[in-house]
């Protein structure tokens, strides 16, 4: 059993950078429709017991294709989604410190640099996707873009994404329509990288 994460603040609790109603439709709708249908597909499967990622990393082990199919599009639909409304919060931490921010610096030149990279994978990825920043076990970074609800696991990198920048239009299109640009700026106001340091504590410990 896949369970969906459960938003520790209210819907309107990120406004004005995402309003209340596309929180509600997004967690609410999209989000829940993800999990309910992974969670039908992996009990068909026989694979409810499985760790998402663990999952996610081994769809070839799916005979059945149909199921491959649903498994990899709802199963990444409920990990993206988890990921992506745990590392943004009202008054999360604005910037990474420590290890990460050092890795950063290292791997991208600065956090604002990094951000650019995302920013531009984000507004690049051509129809509906993500853009992630992702860590391996040894603790290398890697930015990158997925087309639909695919991540750099499901895609057999290596790494675990950490960052999840979702550009689906059902996630800014009520407020920001066609400004997708607008969206991602206002998106890393609203990051929690106390959130995202602890993430990146766990795939590398
Ligand atoms: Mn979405």
């Amino acid at each position: 059993m896949f369970n969906q994460y459960q938003l520790p603040y209210g819907s309107d609790a990120l406004e004005p950078v995402i309003d209340a109603l596309t929180v509600e439709t997004h967690h609410g709708k999209h989000h829940a429709a993800y999990t309910k249908n992974l969670n039908d597909a992996a009990e068909k499967a026989g694979v409810s017991d499985m760790d998402i990622e663990e999952l996610l990393g081994s769809l070839d082990k799916i005979s059945d294709e149909g199921l491959r199919k649903a498994i990899r599009n709802n199963g990444g639909g409920f990990y993206n989604h988890n990921l992506y409304f745990s590392t943004i919060a009202p008054n999360g931490a604005k910037e990474p410190t420590g290890a990460l921010k050092a890795k950063i610096d290292e791997t991208f030149g600065s956090f604002d640099a990094l951000k650019q990279k995302l920013t531009d994978l984000a507004t690049g990825q051509f129809g509906s996707g993500w853009a992630w920043l992702s860590a391996n076990k040894a603790g290398d970074l890697m930015a990158s873009a997925s087309p639909n609800q695919d991540n750099p696991i499901s895609e057999g990198t290596g790494f675990i994404p950490m960052v999840a920048i979702d550009v689906w239009e059902h996630a800014y299109y009520l407020k920001y329509k066609n400004l997708r640009g607008d969206y991602i700026k206002a998106l890393f106001d609203i990051m929690d990288w106390k959130a995202v340091e602890e993430n990146y504590a766990r795939i590398t410990k």
